[in-house]
């Protein structure tokens, strides 16, 4: 299938038929998050290049508040500079634009805030169907990490006991029921402790979507031990935020 999305710009298949094929040919991605507000145009530049030469599979783009930059002048930045596919992860609905591949459309089933469940949604809908953007929906689950993080308090939400696999695998199962087509399991940026990896296995073997894992990654060593949990796809910031060079080997865990 060909689908045009923007003028000049052609992909053959949609960002979620990619994560549901890696999965079921048993390849594993990797995603670097991009933060607009911890990023100048020198970063983004070198991010870019960076992540085309390592490997990268996908560029998420997202911050929990976007405070100094504009969404759409670091996904200018970002494509005058690579082409990998650009899905939005976003923190809130100011960081609702078209000019990205697809945008996480984010449920927040770990916690009961209705605004997250449901409320922001309603307000982006409209642009998102007017702009052709491809929304993926996507169940997303705060886990305890050790420490409050931007996340858990921005969403004013509870996130899941670490050690609670039953609660993450029941919420996951939940969210597969209701039609979500992705699950996300997130510690939270630069979270002190990552999701278990004995949590990535009960909510493997409840539910049969992909599973993003991302929050606190740090050592390709990890990329491994979450892959072989079953995550499908991993998620790293903050660690290549502070030491670029890491990139090559986290992303590399991809393919080994
Ligand atoms: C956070 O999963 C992402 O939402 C990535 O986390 O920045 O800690 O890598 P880090």
């Amino acid at each position: 299938m060909v689908r045009h999305v923007r003028p000049n710009f052609v992909i053959f298949e949609t960002m979620l038929r990619q994560l549901q094929a890696a999965r079921s040919e048993g390849r594993k991605l990797f995603a670097l998050l991009i933060d607009p507000d911890k990023n100048n145009e020198s970063s983004l530049k070198h991010s870019a290049q960076l992540a085309e030469q390592s490997g990268v599979n996908f560029l998420l783009v997202g911050s929990s508040l976007l405070i100094e930059k504009g969404i759409e002048r670091c996904l200018d930045h970002l494509r005058s500079h690579c082409k990998l596919p650009i899905i939005l992860f976003p923190g809130n609905t100011l960081q609702v634009t078209s000019n990205a591949d697809a945008i996480l459309f984010l449920s927040l089933i770990s916690g009961r805030n209705p605004e997250l469940l449901i409320g922001q949604h309603v307000i982006a809908a409209p642009f998102i169907r007017k702009s052709g953007i491809e929304a993926i929906p996507t169940g997303y689950l705060l886990i305890d990490s050790g420490a409050p993080t931007s996340a858990s308090y921005m969403s004013q939400t509870l996130p899941i006991p670490h050690d609670k696999d039953d609660i993450a695998a029941a919420t996951s199962m939940a969210g597969e029921l209701l039609g979500m087509k992705l699950i996300y399991l997130d510690a939270g940026s630069g979270a002190r402790i990552p999701v278990r990896s004995s949590m990535i296995q009960k909510v493997r073997s409840a539910i049969d979507l992909p599973i993003i894992v991302g929050g606190g990654i740090r050592t390709p060593e990890k990329v491994t031990e979450l892959f072989h949990a079953g995550a499908d796809m991993v998620v790293v910031g903050n660690s290549i935020e502070q030491s670029p060079e890491l990139l090559l080997d986290l992303a590399g865990a991809a393919r080994n």
